[in-house]
């Protein structure tokens, strides 16, 4: 039996979680003999996206290459798992349509935290710096991030762990017969 492809697309504030589900979530299927590929910062905002920066008009562009992108993993029957902010409704829509149009299943996973939360967290201490101003345009401080009103599969990250994650995710795929 062919594997089908199709495209799982987190969206979610820095440090919402959505790399570390995206991730586990790639083991979890690689382990299952199920081919994935993960497209996240590292291998996009620094070779394809390298060009782009955070105003609204380069988001924009990156979730549109990002999207071809996963669509022709998708297409080539792998599970595309797309881990970016991706802030913008009518960019993760176009990117939904995109899918649609080319008759390649699209999830949309939101990774939700409070800001309060991702900022408590701080990784990276990129809140404490755009608290500071000494970076713009940053998402959920002095940025807009418009949360999905219905996607197919709404994750608290703040209240499961990761193996809970993965598996509310891996239950959809089967119930919806995608794997
Ligand atoms: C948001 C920023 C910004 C600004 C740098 N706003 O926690 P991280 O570090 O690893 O994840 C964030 C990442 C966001 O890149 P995306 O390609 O996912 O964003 S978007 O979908 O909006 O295009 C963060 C870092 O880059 N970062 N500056 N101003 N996040």
């Amino acid at each position: 039996l062919k594997q089908k492809g199709l495209t799982i697309w987190f969206t979610g504030l820095s440090a919402s979680g959505k790399s570390t589900v995206a991730s586990a979530l790639e083991q979890h299927l690689l382990h299952k003999g199920i081919n994935a590929y993960r497209l996240d910062g590292d291998n996009i905002r620094f070779g394809l996206n390298k060009n782009l920066g955070f105003s609204p008009e380069d988001r924009t562009e990156n979730i549109r290459r990002i999207s071809e992108v996963s669509k022709l993993f998708a297409d080539s029957s792998t599970i595309a798992i797309t881990s970016f902010i991706s802030p913008y409704r009518s960019d993760r829509d176009s990117a939904r349509k995109l899918h649609q149009d080319a008759g390649i299943p699209f999830v949309e996973v939101f990774a939700d935290v409070p800001v309060s939360v991702a900022e408590e967290r701080d990784p990276k201490g990129l809140y404490k710096k755009a608290r500071a101003g000494e970076i713009k345009e940053f998402t959920g401080i002095s940025a807009p991030y418009e949360a999905p009103e219905s996607p197919e599969i709404h994750i608290r990250t703040d209240q499961k762990s990761i193996a809970e994650a993965v598996e509310q995710i891996f239950a959809y795929l089967v119930a919806n017969q995608l794997i």
